[in-house]
């Protein structure tokens, strides 16, 4: 079973096995969670990245799904890149954003990655609303089938933060 935690601060600072980054199709960076990771990680993160788009994503990384890298000069061993939704109000689109979840954790399975930190995937740039971004991702990490022990959300600042908690505490139980 996944433990779930949730804590206040900046991923990349986070010792775990595994970070995910809240990337964009292109994998070649951008602002947010995106340009903390790569900035702080250095350039075997980008480098690596050019690589994945030259030999397995031509047409960039499609959202929902996610790819791993190693993870340069930051604590932890790999990042985990995944492409969240753009928020949308005419479309429904939070089967796509629980699977960045779901694929994540699967592509930790497979490192043989124990502990993960996540971002809220879509809730900057992509503007998602935090509550449901929230109970969106809990549900799906909480539901998932997958050998990793800690999933730890790490939000970046205190509004984020209370949705997370909020959401947490008001996940039906299964
Ligand atoms: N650690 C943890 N959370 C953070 C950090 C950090 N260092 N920095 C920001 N956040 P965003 P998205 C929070 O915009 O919405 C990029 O340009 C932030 O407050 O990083 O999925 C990519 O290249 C917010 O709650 O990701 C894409 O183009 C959450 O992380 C696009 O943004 C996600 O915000 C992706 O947009």
């Amino acid at each position: 079973m996944t433990n779930i935690t949730l804590t206040l601060g900046d991923i990349t600072e986070q010792n775990l096995d595994a970070v995910v980054n809240a990337a964009n199709s292109s994998l070649l960076g951008g602002g947010g969670v995106d340009g903390a990771i790569h900035r702080r990680g250095g350039s075997d993160i980008l480098d690596e990245c050019r690589d994945l788009r030259a030999s397995r994503y031509g047409k960039g990384l499609p959202a929902g799904q996610a790819v791993a890298t190693t993870a340069g000069r930051l604590p932890a061993r790999w990042v985990i890149h995944t492409v969240g939704p753009v928020f949308s109000t005419s479309e429904d689109r939070s089967a796509t954003l629980a699977s960045c979840y779901r694929e994540a954790l699967r592509v930790a399975d497979e490192l043989g990655a124990l502990t993960i930190a996540f971002p809220a995937v879509s809730t900057g740039v992509y503007r998602w609303p935090l509550d449901e971004a929230a109970r969106i991702a809990l549900t799906a990490v909480r539901d998932a089938d997958t050998a990793v022990t800690e999933a730890r959300f790490v939000l970046f600042d205190q509004r984020a933060y209370d949705a997370f908690e909020t959401a947490l505490n008001a996940l039906p139980p299964t």
